[in-house]
């Protein structure tokens, strides 16, 4: 374990995150031990309670996009020094806030089944790079009632592949190379919208328990690749102020909320985009899901690089010395 100790100290942000760069460098995730402090975990949770639902899903409570984007803890965060040499040592570049997501969950739900987040990451190319950092507001007891996450190493299977396949098939259909059905035609696919669809899914459970392995609806794997996943899958016990931070191409799943005292999970997500991508304007457009207010302000043409002259930004602080460039 690595601690990033530096003499700045602010509000938000503890002054000596631990991460374990080497580990993450590896496996595309690692947990960060002291990543903010009680004031902003409070702050963050006031933010959650004043926002509305999301539409999108119905495995989750809240899955709300475009949130404290333009709080002043958040945009400090970004931009602080401890911040970037953190971001740094785990091996990306100059990178932008580019959301706040919030999900809830509840003993009643779900949550996520494996899955990428196309959603918040559409606006790029498959092969520039981004990540989130999901900040839970609630304990999270692995032993006790869990809620917490699952992530996959991508020396175990890598998502990298399927941002490639979806970003072509939108491209080819944007194109009109070929045709494919309607229901086909976003992200969200043919997931339970009519009411045919609704009574579907309500065998579900019932399938589910009884062929896992034959069964399986999700977007990205079978019911024996969710074996799998859920065999390599790496979980963790964090308290608030703790996060994890995650690569775009790691496949990650919610741990349901067991019954209990805590009654509802809350979590607050920081997504981020490598300053040097690509709007990838077909599909960002194409692809369906929520938008991202911050990525349409700094987006320009497709194919054209970010106007990031307003964005947050973590500078990573690159050093020429004899004319070799070294990291901070
Ligand atoms: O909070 C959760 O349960 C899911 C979070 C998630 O999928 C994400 O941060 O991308
Ligand atoms: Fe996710």
């Amino acid at each position: 374990m690595q601690e990033l100790g530096m003499q700045q100290r602010n509000e938000y942000i503890v002054s000596q995150p631990i991460v374990d760069s080497l580990y993450f460098r590896n496996n595309g995730f690692c947990v960060i031990r002291n990543f903010i402090t009680p004031t902003f975990v409070e702050r963050l949770r006031i933010i959650l309670a004043a926002t509305k639902s999301g539409t999108t899903f119905d495995t989750i409570k809240k899955n709300t996009y475009n949130i404290g984007i333009d709080e002043k803890g958040i945009i400090e965060i970004v931009e602080n020094k401890v911040f970037a040499k953190m971001i740094g040592s785990l091996g990306y570049d100059d990178c932008f806030f580019s959301d706040g997501v919030v999900f809830e969950t509840d003993p009643e739900l779900f949550g996520f089944d494996w899955h990428l987040d196309i959603t918040s990451f559409k606006y790029i190319f498959p092969e520039d790079r981004a990540f989130s950092i999901w900040i839970p507001l609630d304990p999270i007891d692995q032993e006790d009632q869990d809620g917490g996450m699952t992530m996959l190493s991508t020396t175990s299977f890598s998502g990298c592949e399927f941002f490639k396949l979806q970003s072509h098939v939108t491209r080819a259909l944007a194109e009109g190379r070929y045709n494919i059905p309607n229901i086909y035609k976003t992200l969200l696919g043919p997931k339970y919208r009519n009411a045919e669809q609704k009574r579907f899914k309500k065998l579900f459970p019932f399938i589910q328990e009884q062929f896992p392995h034959l069964f399986s609806d999700s977007l990205y794997i079978s019911g024996f690749s969710r074996y799998l996943f859920d065999c390599e899958g790496v979980s963790y016990s964090l308290v608030p102020g703790d996060a994890i931070i995650f690569d775009k191409t790691v496949f990650h799943r919610s741990n349901p909320l067991r019954p209990g005292t805590l009654k509802t999970r809350r979590a607050f997500v920081m997504r981020f985009i490598e300053a040097k991508s690509r709007y990838n304007a077909v599909n960002a457009v194409k692809a369906g899901g929520d938008e991202s207010i911050l990525v349409r302000r700094y987006a320009r043409g497709d194919g054209d690089s970010f106007d990031l002259a307003s964005a947050a930004v973590a500078r990573i602080n690159h050093n020429f010395t004899n004319g070799v460039e070294h990291e901070n």
